[in-house]
C-alpha cells in the first residue's frame, strides 16, 4: 500500500536513483492542492449513506430481476451485502484519492473481487452498473461549485473518476 509519495520513494529506490525534478514537481502540485484533495475526501465521506443508496435504488430501478425471487440482492440479507459491498468499494475509492495512489484501492478491494463474485454467482456487470452510479453522484459532489472558492480542480476530478473506472473495469 502506497501513497503518491512513498511510490515515487520506491520507484526510484528500485533503480537506485535519487528523486527528479519531474516527480518532485508533481508532489509539489499535489502538496499545493492538497486542501482540494481532502475537500473531495470530505464531501463524499459525509454524504457516502446517500451515495450508496442513491446508486443502489437506480439500479435496482433499471435492473429489477435483481430484487425479483431469486435475484442476487432478494432476501434482506443479499440486500445488505449488495449495500455493504458498495459502500467498501466507495470507502477504498476515498481512500485512494486522499493518499493520490491507486494501490490501497487495488490491493485491498479489488484484488480478486472478481473471482470472488464469479464464485457467489453475483454478476460482476451490475456491481460495475452500481459503482458507476456512484462515481456520478460523487463526481457531481466533488465538482459542486457552491460555497467553496472557485478554482481548476479537473486533475483532481479526472483522477477520482480513474479510481471509480478501475473499481468498475475489476469486476465487470
Ligand atoms: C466482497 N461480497 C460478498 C462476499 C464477499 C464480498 C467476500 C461473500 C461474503 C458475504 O456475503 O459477506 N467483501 C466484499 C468486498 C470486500 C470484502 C467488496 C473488499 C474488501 O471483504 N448483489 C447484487 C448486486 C451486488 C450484490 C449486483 C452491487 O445483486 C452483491 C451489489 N455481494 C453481493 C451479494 C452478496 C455478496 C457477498 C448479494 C451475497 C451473495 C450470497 O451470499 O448469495
Amino acid at each position: 500500500m502506497f501513497d503518491a509519495f512513498t511510490k515515487v520513494i520506491s520507484q526510484a529506490d528500485a533503480r537506485g536513483e535519487y528523486i527528479n525534478d519531474d516527480k518532485i514537481n508533481a508532489l509539489n502540485a499535489l502538496v499545493a492542492d492538497g486542501n482540494k484533495r481532502i475537500d473531495v475526501v470530505n464531501r463524499i465521506t459525509s454524504n457516502s449513506s446517500a451515495i450508496v443508496a442513491n446508486a443502489a435504488r437506480s439500479l435496482f430501478a433499471d435492473q429489477p430481476q435483481l430484487i425479483a425471487p431469486g435475484g442476487n440482492a432478494y432476501t434482506s440479507r443479499r440486500m445488505a451485502a449488495c449495500l455493504r459491498d458498495m459502500e467498501i468499494i466507495l470507502r477504498y475509492v476515498t481512500y485512494a484519492i486522499f493518499s493520490g495512489d491507486g494501490s490501497v484501492l487495488d490491493d485491498r478491494c479489488l484484488n480478486g473481487l472478481r473471482e470472488t463474485y464469479t464464485a457467489l454467482g453475483v454478476p460482476g456487470g451490475s456491481v460495475a452498473n452500481g459503482v458507476d452510479k456512484m462515481k456520478e453522484a460523487a463526481i457531481a459532489m466533488a465538482n459542486d461549485r457552491d460555497g467553496v472558492t472557485s478554482g481548476d480542480c479537473s486533475s483532481l476530478i479526472s483522477e477520482l473518476g480513474g479510481y471509480f473506472d478501475r473499481a468498475s473495469a475489476a469486476v465487470s
